[in-house]
């Protein structure tokens, strides 16, 4: 048996993706990755003040709600040179900070735990077994018998009514769930509760931020002014507020999703040998001390690591135009000088060219253009960005919490180093790093009361505000570590207006296709290492690797219709 199976659209992620999988009997051969969805925000950008930018990137996606107004923000200072008040760098810490715990959490629960956890297999589980496993793991106070008994009524009323609602239409009973009956029921309690507890952690981007989601941004530092005694600003109550919320996620972490993982993570041990992919890693870098300009004050540090090879760290040039470059050979794009050649995003193009079947079509033409994505590599090479390659570069780096973290979940589950590479080390680092940045969230916040009480209330430096003050023509890199990964948007401006923005997104990195060489994307790859399915008809093994990157393909394509043609015009000006 030799068929092409197709998963399109790949459910609980943000975005359209489509994945076609080569059997070779029942082993995945080989696997394609394509973002079916166009959008066009590089070109909307063209002609905008670059101050007003981040408005529109950050509209690039609603699940990383501030990750690209952020980026952009950054892009126009690194190209103007533009300082911001180390508070403004605090506080933006704390946001992008909160960004990744919220993320994380809802990512585990909401979008990749019901790949390993069956929800109607809960209905058998009994409610004392249950309090008494959740009580060995870890003191979280939800843990009594009565809770696991009304939580087990609640599904039960669910399932009895027909309404799985949410939990509906998803493979339960397929053999590859492991879990027994009272892990079950304590994950979808977990499941119900992140719900609520997200609600309220939320309200730190609204703290400083103005709203959730899409908070607000300005280049320079940030919107909100510190004043103690003002209604109207960031006051003892707000900070007294961001504090309970710190607490608050720090502590669902540690009694939750830290022993949720290694408990799921204990019966599925098998997935540490499988999904690995590229081997090559990337980071760009973040969360700054002091400034963007100072990266040895990162907590995250940039570099690549290439062929699994922990030994060493390779630099990486934003701005160099042989490093970061974008391919199309396999994209819906053209670019002037054709098909063939990369691009850095300082040059880089956005050229609409749907060359695929027309729909309804059985399979795409993967010899051809496949995928709204283009295909960013470093230097040649396909690269995973994420969580994985965020831990991984703390532990080469020797990030003390990092190896007692990695040393103790690798101890706990009793497996080795190498099962990093693969579906469920991709999994654990995103809880570690979670636990990581929540942490250190604490530390961000006592050095922002120290500024406060030292009279240091500057948020906002106002000195290359004015067009007039910046060179004719400049251009810049603004980089970060979204949660899904490293994400950059480069911009070039001239007179005062955006000539070229590029953004080059975590998804993109890795869901993208192949490129001019024929090399897969971190997803492709993953997907070819090591999946055997056990029912084609029901593919929850590509759903479990494909979940591990947490795909956002309205990052990763960033509004015109397929023929390319403009949907809205805009007047600049
Ligand atoms: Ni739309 Fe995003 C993150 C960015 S995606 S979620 O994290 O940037 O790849
Ligand atoms: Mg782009």
């Amino acid at each position: 048996m030799s068929e092409r199976i197709v998963v399109d659209p790949i459910t609980r992620i943000e975005g359209h993706l489509r994945i076609e999988a080569q059997m070779d009997g029942n082993r995945i051969a080989q696997a394609w990755s394509s973002g079916t969805m166009v959008r066009g925000i590089e070109i909307i950008l063209r002609g905008r003040d670059p101050r007003d930018a981040w408005a529109f990137a950050r509209r690039i996606c609603g699940v990383c709600t501030l990750v690209h107004g952020l980026a952009s923000i950054r892009a126009v200072e690194n190209a103007l040179d533009y300082p911001i008040p180390p508070n403004a760098q605090l506080i933006r810490n704390l946001m992008n900070a909160a960004q990744y715990v919220h993320d994380h959490v809802m990512h585990f629960y909401h979008l990749h735990a019901l790949d390993w956890v069956d929800v109607v297999s809960a209905l058998e589980a009994d409610p004392k077994a249950t309090s008494e496993l959740a009580q060995s793991l870890s003191n979280y106070p939800k843990s009594s018998p009565g809770y696991f008994a009304d939580m087990k009524k609640k599904l039960k009323g669910f399932v009895e009514a027909g309404q799985l609602g949410i939990f509906a239409k998803a493979y339960w009973g397929h053999p590859a769930y492991k879990l027994p009956a009272e892990a079950n029921l304590m994950a979808v309690s977990h499941y119900l509760e992140a719900l609520t507890w997200q609600r309220d952690v939320a309200r730190l981007h609204a703290i400083f931020g103005g709203k959730n989601p899409h908070p607000n941004f300005v280049v320079g530092g940030v919107p909100c002014p510190i004043d103690l005694d003002s209604d109207s600003a960031i006051n003892a109550e707000r900070l007294a507020q961001v504090q309970t919320i710190i607490t608050r996620m720090r502590e669902f972490v540690d009694q939750v999703y830290v022993p949720d993982t290694l408990a799921i993570a204990g019966f599925y041990k098998d997935w540490g040998s499988r999904g690995e992919g590229l081997g090559n890693f990337l980071t760009y870098g973040d969360f700054p001390e002091k400034g963007m300009d100072d990266p040895a004050s990162y907590l995250i540090p940039a570099g690549a690591i290439l062929n699994r090879d922990l030994s060493t760290i390779h630099e990486v040039d934003m701005n160099a135009s042989d490093e970061i470059q974008e391919y199309i050979a396999h994209s819906w794009y053209d670019y002037e000088d054709g098909k063939e050649l990369p691009l850095h995003p300082y040059a880089g193009e956005t050229r609409l060219n749907y060359t695929g079947p027309e729909p309804p079509y059985q399979h795409l033409d993967v010899e051809q253009s496949y995928s709204w994505l283009k295909s960013p590599r470093w230097k040649g090479h396909a690269m995973e960005v994420g969580p994985l390659a965020r831990v991984l570069m703390l532990y080469a780096s020797g990030h003390a919490q990092t190896r007692e973290l990695v040393g103790m979940t690798l101890n706990k589950l009793d497996i080795p180093v190498e099962a990093l590479f693969s579906t469920l080390g991709r999994t654990a680092a995103r809880t570690l790093e979670t636990k990581i940045i929540g942490d250190t969230m604490q530390t961000w916040y006592d050095n922002l009361i120290a500024n406060i009480k030292a009279g240091d209330t500057k948020t906002f430096n106002e000195a290359l505000w004015e067009p007039d003050s910046w060179p004719r023509q400049a251009r810049g890199v603004g980089f970060m570590e979204a949660p899904r990964g490293g994400l950059a948007h480069w911009i070039v401006i001239e007179d005062g207006i955006i000539k070229n923005y590029q953004a080059v997104v975590p998804s993109t990195w890795n869901a993208g296709p192949r490129d001019t060489n024929g090399q897969p994307g971190a997803y492709e790859a993953a997907l070819a290492d090591n999946h055997v399915l056990h029912d084609p008809q029901q593919p929850v093994e590509i759903l479990r690797t494909i979940h591990s990157f947490d795909p956002c393909i309205a990052c990763a394509v960033h509004v015109t219709d397929p023929q390319g043609e403009e949907l809205v015009k805009v007047k600049v000006r």
